[in-house]
């Protein structure tokens, strides 16, 4: 099979010019809460944990030299690539947002991923998110209501959304997508209601020709995530929750590659006789609780 070069950078985005667009958002948008000093003792008590692990590891299954150096050209192989964001958030984030779930009521949370960008427009209660002129996918009208943990209604929440296209490309990372597309920040009305006119997104495959595609390919796991739609939802006094929305039935549903899946956060949209797909979803928001509930404080 050969494909024009023209055709590949037009319509096939590299592992690399998405590994460097999520490692360069990951910096500008997410690094200052990453520069908060995290203290010698625990740094020394979880670093000797994941090294003892490490150790174990190798002396469990008699790891060779050869082993070892493919290993460390791999992972010099994903800095280069700038796949550590989508390695980390694939394969260890759910772990984190595990522990983190341990203290949160309300709706489910989730990993937030590497494709969020910060500041997108803000919309109106009723609103579309931003597409192409030619957008393709089954339209899909998204509705609901924010509360609170005691039941009432929530205005004037933010519903931070992203999505991938119907061929699985975030806009920010794939090229040809343009800025801003499948993104928007929905402010809900006076009863805390939302109604989102989008598309379907498609299922999610990690970029099968950079180190995390590779090695995954070497394992003989497969790539997929089931399709989902992102959302931050905040509001002034309560906690934020990052999470996700699946579909029912969706492919990949029970096996996502990055373990980010929850019973409790799939939706079940159905037809409305006018060729769109209709699904209700209310969010439920704790109080903040001392911390400050501003966008970028839960992460
Ligand atoms: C995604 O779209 C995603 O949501 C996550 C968590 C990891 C990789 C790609
Ligand atoms: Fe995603």
């Amino acid at each position: 099979m050969t494909t024009t070069p023209t055709n590949a950078t037009q319509h096939n985005p590299t592992a690399a010019g998405s590994g460097a667009s999520a490692s360069e958002a990951f910096r500008t948008s997410r690094g200052q809460g990453t520069a908060e000093a995290v203290p010698a003792e625990r740094v020394a008590t979880v670093v000797r944990a994941v090294l003892d692990g490490v150790h174990e590891t190798i002396r469990n299954h008699q790891v060779t030299y050869p082993e070892f150096q493919a290993a460390k050209q791999w992972l010099m192989d994903v800095g280069e690539g700038g796949e550590w964001p989508l390695f980390l958030d694939v394969f260890v984030e759910h772990a984190v947002e595990e522990v983190a779930a341990g203290t949160q009521q309300g709706t489910k949370g989730t990993i937030l991923g590497p494709y969020y960008l910060p500041d997108q427009p803000k919309l109106p209660s009723v609103t579309a998110l931003p597409t192409r002129p030619d957008e393709n996918g089954t339209p899909l009208v998204f509705a609901g209501q924010v509360r609170d943990t005691a039941g009432n209604p929530v205005p004037g929440a933010e519903l931070d959304v992203w999505q991938a296209d119907d061929r699985g490309y975030y806009s920010g990372f794939a090229p040809d997508i343009p800025a801003g597309n499948l993104r928007g920040v929905v402010v809900t009305d006076d009863r805390g209601r939302f109604e989102i006119t989008t598309i379907q997104p498609a299922p999610y495959r990690i970029p099968t020709d950079g180190p995390t595609g590779r090695l995954i390919e070497a394992a003989g796991w497969h790539p997929w995530r089931p399709a989902h739609l992102h959302l931050i939802v905040r509001a002034t006094g309560h906690r934020s929750i990052t999470t996700q929305l699946y579909f029912e039935g969706g492919e990949w549903l029970d096996s996502d590659v990055a373990e980010a899946t929850k019973p409790e956060l799939v939706l079940d949209p159905q037809g409305q006789g006018d060729g769109r797909l209709r699904s209700e979803y209310d969010f439920v928001l704790e109080p903040a609780e001392g911390r400050l509930s501003g966008p970028k404080q839960q992460h």
